[in-house]
């Protein structure tokens, strides 16, 4: 059989992507044909995605793909990040720009929300980590404004993404279960946590599935794009992380992941999800991932710190280059500063060099002075909140671990992966770097029967495609022990 090409679409807090694969058995090579800035905009006092400049971009990388691929395409995916989701009006017409999960607006929608169901009974309906930005708080947020009043449906992002694409509605359950409306053991929404909440579940189109049918391309998407219909769309695991755990080429089920982007989101796939209260004190999440697994892992805040600093030298006229910042920050000594990468005060864009060195001083260290020390402090921080989070999702699963994968952007970070690597005491496997686009592609593929399999017989072919990097771990337990309590964290 000849391989055959699918587009992914993956859409991330700091870019978006169009990648077209071409797969079929012992085939899978991803090429990126258009990569855009995903910028969101503050309008009047409230932070914005800027959701047509995304769909521009991926309209723009439809085309581009075309071009590559002959004017033909076996299929499209969308994924994208969690909890976001846009309003339409009875027509399908947005209602207004989506809302980032960074605003400030879900202050104190959390407590709202507790009052009505405390949060050890949303955590045992849900199994969602506490994120003060779940949709739950969003929705809760917004009540009572005109927009939510109008509003007739309510897309998820890649949801409302492949609406305007296809002209089809649907609701796709890996993303569904950030929401903190769904229910892990049934994998439904939860009428309790709706009735409790007031949330309207009819705002829902119906659920769908990794390798459902989206609908195809409208003529008009046609048109724009100059493909050659039809395009059969096809759901994906549509949360990014759901898509990016299908790309960590592990064999067996001995490994704990961390999928690396603006997130490091670090845990292990499990088969039913764990509703204990030592998992909930150590604020892990049950979200939903493709097969009917389950996504046990916890939120660590990820590149966003460096990403956020950068943003900030830039803004100050003094911007940075990552390569250079990342080979210095090699040269430094380990350890100097730490901080505690789970604090939500990192949370909204900002000033994060001040905040780091705030984190810093309040814990009795020095504070980092040059781009290459906040640098060498982030990383550091991050490889300690993994190594904790890689050591939590081990004991809550009661399985032991051997391998830990880095997947996503961090993966091309050796640094990164070097250090993580000496403060879990394991060995890393780094890459793919895309990971959530190949596990999109690879789940269109199997959907369309160019490939069939198991998630472990995707994972042999990542294997056997990809170009995968090792690190072991260097001695040095002890001062990683010692950081860690330095910032409170020690176990
Ligand atoms: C990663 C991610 C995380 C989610 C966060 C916000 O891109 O999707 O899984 O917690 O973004 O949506």
């Amino acid at each position: 059989t000849t391989p055959r090409t699918f587009a992914a679409v993956d859409l991330g807090a700091s870019s978006g992507r169009v990648m077209l694969g071409r797969v079929g058995p012992g085939t899978l090579d991803l090429t990126e044909v258009h990569r855009f800035p995903n910028r969101p905009v503050t309008v009047g006092g409230t932070l914005h995605w800027d959701v047509l400049a995304l769909y521009r971009g991926v309209l723009d990388g439809l085309r581009a793909a075309g071009r590559t691929a002959g004017g033909r395409l076996d299929g499209i995916g969308v994924d994208g990040w969690a909890v976001d989701y846009g309003l339409l009006d009875a027509t399908g017409s947005l209602l207004g720009n989506p809302v980032h999960y960074r605003d400030a607006r879900t202050e104190g929608a959390a407590e709202a929300v507790h009052a009505v169901l405390p949060a050890d009974r949303l955590y045992a309906e849900t199994g969602l980590q506490h994120l003060p930005f779940n949709t739950v708080f969003q929705l809760t947020a917004a009540r009572g404004t005109p927009q939510l009043a109008a509003a007739e449906r309510l897309l998820m992002i890649p949801d409302l993404v492949s609406y305007w694409l296809t002209g089809v509605q649907g609701t796709e359950i890996t993303n569904a279960s950030t929401t903190q409306l769904v229910d892990p053991r049934t994998r439904d929404w939860s009428p309790e946590v709706a009735r409790r909440t007031g949330i309207d579940l009819s705002l829902f189109p119906a659920l769908r599935g990794p390798g459902d049918p989206a609908g195809e391309l409208l003529p008009e998407v046609l048109a724009e794009t100059g493909l050659t219909g039809p395009v059969p769309v096809t759901a994906v695991g549509s949360h990014d992380t759901a898509s990016a755990v299908v790309g960590v080429p592990a064999a067996g089920d001995d490994f704990a992941y961390i999928a690396t982007g603006t997130w490091s989101l670090v845990g292990r796939e499990l088969d039913a999800p764990v509703l204990t209260e030592a998992s909930r004190r150590a604020n892990f999440t049950n979200e939903l991932g493709v097969d009917g697994t389950v996504r046990h892992l916890r939120n660590v805040m990820g590149l966003w710190l460096l990403q956020e600093c950068m943003r900030t030298w830039a803004d100050r006229g003094d911007p940075k280059d990552l390569g250079p910042l990342l080979a210095a920050a090699a040269e430094l000594p380990p350890l100097r500063s730490v901080v505690d990468a789970g604090d939500p005060a990192f949370i909204p864009p900002g000033d994060m060099p001040r905040r780091i060195a705030d984190a810093c001083l309040a814990t009795g260290q020095p504070a980092p002075r040059t781009a290459a020390e906040f640098t060498r402090c982030v990383l550091d921080s991050l490889a300690l909140a993994h190594r904790e989070a890689v050591a939590q999702a081990r004991d809550l699963s009661g399985k032991e671990v051997t391998t830990v994968h880095i997947v996503g952007g961090g993966a091309r970070n050796a640094l990164l992966c070097q250090l993580t690597a000496d403060a879990c005491g394991l060995p890393v496997v780094a890459g793919p770097a895309e990971a959530a686009a190949l596990g999109n592609v690879l789940v269109q593929a199997r959907a369309a029967g160019a490939l069939d399999g198991s998630l472990a017989g995707l994972r042999a072919l990542l294997r056997s495609t990809q170009r995968l990097d090792h690190y072991t771990a260097r001695p040095g337990a002890a001062a990683w022990d010692d950081a860690a309590a330095r910032i409170g964290r020690a176990r």
